[in-house]
């Protein structure tokens, strides 16, 4: 199974997922294996790799994970210079909330040809950022407003283009390190709205933000900062989102997953 078709078993199975977001930059060679042993501990459904770093660091951060895990390591660059054909998957994403062309269309040209070359697993993402509580690194990188907390009918129709135009992820963002996690309702609008798998991210600091944002509707949540402060938490927070069922989760948003 690739990592889509893994995504889509386990929501069809009803069981919800996390991913732990792991830096190049803030992965020290000397420490990766003492990381890798509290992942594989763990157990996490996926590692998603990507940050400010360049290509060197993220192949090599990808080169020691492979050597040292059996989950999947997925790549979530921050720019098309993030690539590296040894990680499982990409999510080749585009940044479906902002208007800068660059974001939407232009990165994904300059990568297009090595991802194709390469024969790596690409996963269509459409890339929502939502207001964090303050000015996050993708806002400031991207040049591109994120959706107001309480924009939910335009969170609505913008995973509902991206559904429409064939991204089959989407991804709500509220931007690495946010002082608030996007909000449950808005997750939960977006999942009524939508059929693809949705994932939510940033400022997840607690099993309670975990809880609510998979309950909400969320197929997968991903924790980056938190672990890299509190690592001794990935344990319980992967155990909090595997013991949540999908069916509870529905009845909650009442629609099925
Ligand atoms: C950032 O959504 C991810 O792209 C994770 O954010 O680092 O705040 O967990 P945190």
């Amino acid at each position: 199974m690739n990592v889509y078709e893994q995504i889509l078993h386990n929501r069809a199975a009803g069981r919800k997922m996390i991913a732990v977001l792991l830096d190049p930059d803030k992965c020290p060679a000397a420490g990766i294996g003492t990381l890798c042993r509290r992942v594989s501990a763990a157990a996490p459904d996926f590692v998603f790799v990507g940050g400010s770093g360049g290509v060197q660091a993220v192949d090599g951060l990808v080169a020691s994970l492979k050597a040292r895990l059996s989950v999947p390591v997925v790549l979530f660059p921050g720019s098309a210079a993030q690539f590296s054909a040894r990680a499982d998957a990409l999510l080749f994403l585009t940044l479906i909330s902002g208007r800068n062309p660059e974001m939407l269309i232009g990165q994904q040209v300059s990568a297009a040809l090595a991802v194709r070359r390469s024969g790596i697993e690409a996963i269509p993402m459409g890339y929502m950022l939502v207001d964090g509580g303050r000015l996050s690194s993708v806002e400031r990188v991207s040049g591109t407003r994120p959706i107001g907390r309480d924009a939910l009918d335009e969170a609505v129709a913008t995973a509902v283009a991206g559904e429409l135009l064939g991204l089959r992820l989407l991804y709500l963002e509220a931007g690495s390190g946010a002082l608030q996690s996007v909000p449950a309702e808005m997750v939960r609008r977006v999942r009524q709205a939508v059929s693809v798998p949705l994932i939510a991210g940033g400022g997840v600091r607690t099993v309670e933000q975990l809880h609510s944002l998979l309950d909400a509707g969320a197929d997968l949540v991903v924790v980056g900062n938190h672990f890299e402060r509190h690592p001794e938490e990935m344990a319980a927070f992967c155990r909090e989102a595997h013991g949540i069922s999908g069916d509870d989760a529905a009845l909650h948003s009442g629609r099925r997953p």
